[in-house]
């Protein structure tokens, strides 16, 4: 089956590559797009045609619509793949794409306005009987009203941006006293960030899990779901490690959770693969809003279910109907997924880009790496800081975890710092490995404080690799697996 000739990847790094090896498989020839900094980028070595966009920054670059929009006509592909971040979400865009008589590779321009709302979004969800936390309907139009219905529901109640999302202008509000401040501060933050101070307010759940459910929606919108993520490990509303199923799904609550995100699905008339986020907190779960993208942990639900999502993306948007029926798609096993990013955890996660001196990623059973980055490649200090996906799969969670930590020891990136040890300390917590995360892990388990122990422990074999490097600069994504470089310098190589 040919769906497409030639696909326009409008991104870069991982994510770029995952996209492009989909359409090398089907013989579907690829076109990069890059910037200055990325010039020497694998995405645009890997690609069959690549064209320059403009300056490092985004604006510039990746989120330079006509130019985009121009170069995918001048070389004529006939759809673009928005990958996640950038123009993903951008509903602008995918009307451009759209207008330009090009395949926007995702939802239609309208759905994703639609769950760009995520009052209008909440209305619509609710209206079809899917759960939804109490919030103020249409908005919060006056102070007093605002604080008349945080005093009905009670306290603690959360303040959010309507066009926001990803945390951003959120404040939590535990008693009376802060509300009014909350309100007002939070219409602020809403205009200057999104252009719009639509704010409303909701009740708050205190330490809920991040559980969301990817789907897959034909342009029939036929939808099929591929079960779910578990994703609360954060830091900032920046997700470090997801997993596959969650570990405490039981077949009653997927069954409702599964149900609602189709109904999620077909009231915003989805097409292509998209997720629906939920918080869950104890045995109840809530809609909060929809991820109209491919997502970045979209790799786990592939290695539980053995669905290649991007494949089926680009199917949907040529106009097949759903390869399979929701009877023929089986969960099996579990996977887990690391987020690596060029950032030093002891450094409060400053970003860390430089150059990779030395690079070796794991492999062997039930591991997969999707990364951007290769040995003489250096990590542009503009964009996004993760710079690869470790994932591992077993019949267990256990499996899965034990092969994490020994591909955590296998892997090798030196020239930069990374998050490989606040992974390693996760994966040795006790809590995890119970499977009781919620989304305040990190500050509630004091995972900083053991790192800490781990990198001293560590110290004098970094300090030994770092002599021996004469990098002048620290290198420290160290794991055990680094002793290797380490002897094989010590006998004069
Ligand atoms: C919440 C919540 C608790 N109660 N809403 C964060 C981003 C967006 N997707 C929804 N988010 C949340 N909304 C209510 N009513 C908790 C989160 C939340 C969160 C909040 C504070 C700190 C970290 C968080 C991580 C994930 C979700």
């Amino acid at each position: 089956m040919t769906f497409f000739d030639k696909v326009l990847i409008a991104n870069r790094g991982e994510i770029a590559i995952r996209i492009m090896r989909a359409c090398r498989e089907l013989g579907i020839e690829t076109v990069a797009i890059y910037s200055t900094p990325d010039k020497n980028a694998l995405h645009v070595k890997y690609a069959d045609e690549a064209f320059h966009i403009g300056e490092a920054h985004p604006s510039k670059s990746y989120l330079n619509r006509d130019r985009i929009i121009e170069i995918a006509t001048l070389c004529e592909a006939e759809a673009i793949h928005p990958g996640y971040g950038f123009l993903a979400e951008n509903y602008h865009f995918a009307e451009d794409v759209e207008k330009a008589g090009l395949t926007f590779i995702g939802p239609s321009s309208k759905t994703i306005h639609m769950m760009g709302s995520k009052l209008d979004s909440k209305e619509a969800m609710s209206a079809a009987g899917v759960p939804v936390l109490p919030w103020t309907k249409g908005g919060v139009t006056s102070t007093e009203a605002g604080i008349a219905f945080a005093e009905e529901i009670g306290y603690p109640v959360i303040v959010k941006a309507s066009a926001g999302g990803g945390g951003i202008g959120m404040q939590i509000v535990r008693d009376s006293s802060g509300i009014a401040e909350a309100i007002e501060k939070g219409m602020r933050i809403a205009q200057s960030a999104f252009g719009d101070p639509t704010i409303f307010i909701e009740k708050y759940l205190d330490k809920p899990r991040h559980i969301e459910v990817q789907v897959l929606s034909d342009y029939d919108c036929n939808g099929i779901h591929l079960y779910e993520r578990e994703c609360s490990i954060q830091r900032r509303h920046q997700k470090l490690v997801e997993e596959a199923p969650c570990p405490i799904m039981t077949p009653e609550l997927r069954e409702k959770m599964t149900d609602s995100a189709l109904t999620v699905a077909k009231v915003c008339n989805y097409t292509n693969a998209g997720t629906v986020e939920f918080l869950y907190s104890e045995g109840n779960y809530y809609f909060m809003e929809m991820n109209t993208r491919l997502q970045v942990e979209h790799t786990i639900t592939e290695m539980v279910t053995g669905v290649d999502i991007v494949r089926q993306q680009l199917a949907i948007a040529s106009g097949e109907p759903l390869a399979y029926e929701q009877d023929e798609i089986s969960l099996r096993g579990h996977a887990i997924e690391c987020r690596i990013n060029a950032e030093d955890p002891l450094n409060d996660f400053a970003a860390d880009p430089g150059k990779i001196v030395r690079y070796r990623s794991p492999g062997g059973p039930g591991i997969r790496v999707d990364s951007g980055i290769h040995v003489g490649y250096a990590i542009p200090p503009q964009y996004d800081s993760m710079i690869s996906k470790l994932c591992s799969y077993g019949l267990t969670r256990i499996e899965a975890i034990e092969r994490m930590r020994r591909a955590i020891y296998e892997y090798v990136i030196l020239g930069v710092k990374t998050t490989l040890p606040l992974h390693h300390s996760l994966m040795h917590n006790r809590q995890f490995i119970q499977g009781n995360t919620h989304t305040h892990f990190l500050v509630d388990q004091q995972i900083m404080r053991n790192l800490q122990s781990f990198y001293r422990d560590e110290e004098s074999r970094m300090q030994t690799l770092a002599a021996s490097l004469r990098q002048g600069k620290e290198t420290a994504a160290v794991t055990a697996a680094v002793n290797v470089y380490i002897q094989h310098m010590n006998k004069g190589n």
